[in-house]
């Protein structure tokens, strides 16, 4: 019988990652499949804290698949994000705790979609009385995926289910959910390795204000002096960006997630007047822009923009 390859969307994030593995660990084990986890995309920076932290190997990331294979697929029902190929692969499950995204499949898989924080949680309650015989590594990443989903259970979408689960994996793998969270948020806060434009395109996305083109990055950080002393070569790097892609301008937001507050830095002066009007702050005496209270995109920094629009 051909492997099962266990998926989760592409890129992958810390759960897509650790949850494929958690649940190949639980097919072969209990269910004596031979299943493996494998991702669609590079490694993040925190995921691969997460992994070496339990010492467990990445998976092999793979750029497609083929009609030979059959899937499972974890943390993903939406066909814009899956691997290349998935259409002549044989789906055999999904598990999942995103909407529903109008997936179809050749054959009938088993669906299990449930509305918590993380597909972790799903994975946790349908183990069942596998739970008892997890290793202590497996528990640590499926912790670690609660964890980065839900901003160690602060974003809105945490459940009383996602709680429950946290703690008994970390009981289970012996760490701290508190202290462990600030050692995965510093790990994706850590930019050694990264370009000028890999910091600035990693989360930046267009937006028309008016018939103006903006891009908009954000860096969520912990560490928010580490981008801020670049503050010269992403300056002109946004310029180079604006030019190449025929922007009106370029924002560069970086967010501490600690203080919950964002520092903006922008290509230009003319950028830089129109958040101050945008936010009603004015610059500090090193032309900074330091915004209190600001930290998500989708519901403070576009609307300020269209509000001026
Ligand atoms: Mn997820």
């Amino acid at each position: 019988m051909a492997q099962i390859k266990v998926m989760g969307h592409c890129p992958p994030d810390t759960d897509s990652t650790c949850s494929p593995i958690a649940y190949a660990w639980f097919l072969k084990t209990h269910k004596g499949l031979d299943a493996e986890a494998y991702i669609g995309g590079a490694l993040n920076k925190e995921a691969t804290f997460v992994l070496s932290h339990f010492g467990v190997t990445a998976p092999e990331q793979i750029a497609s698949v083929t009609e030979q294979d059959k899937l499972v697929l974890i943390d993903t029902n939406n066909p814009e994000e899956l691997i290349t190929g998935w259409e002549s692969a044989e789906i055999i499950e999904v598990v999942d705790h995103h909407k529903l995204y109008g997936l179809k499949t050749a054959s009938i898989p088993t669906v299990t979609v449930r509305p918590y924080g993380c597909v972790a949680t799903v994975l946790w309650e349908l183990m069942g009385a596998a739970q008892s015989t997890m290793p202590k590594e497996i528990a640590g990443l499926m912790a670690a995926c609660i964890i980065s989903d839900t901003l160690n259970l602060t974003s809105p979408t945490t459940t009383d289910t996602d709680r429950a689960a946290l703690q008994a994996l970390s009981e289970k793998a012996g760490i701290d959910a508190a202290s462990f969270a600030q050692d995965m948020f510093a790990a994706k806060s850590n930019l050694d390795g990264l370009s000028t434009r890999e910091i600035l395109l990693t989360d930046a996305k267009d937006f028309k204000f008016g018939e103006a083109l903006y891009k908009i990055g954000v860096l969520e950080t912990t560490n928010p002096d580490q981008a801020i002393a670049k503050r010269a070569e992403l300056t002109a790097e946004m310029n180079i960006l604006k030019t190449e892609e025929s922007l009106a301008g370029m924002m560069f937001f970086v967010v501490d997630i600690i203080k919950g507050n964002a520092v903006l830095l922008t290509a230009s002066e003319e950028d830089l007047l129109l958040a101050e009007k945008a936010f009603g702050v004015a610059r500090d005496a090193s032309g900074l822009l330091i915004l209190p209270g600001i930290v998500s995109r989708k519901k403070q920094i576009v609307p300020a923009f269209e509000k001026l629009f």
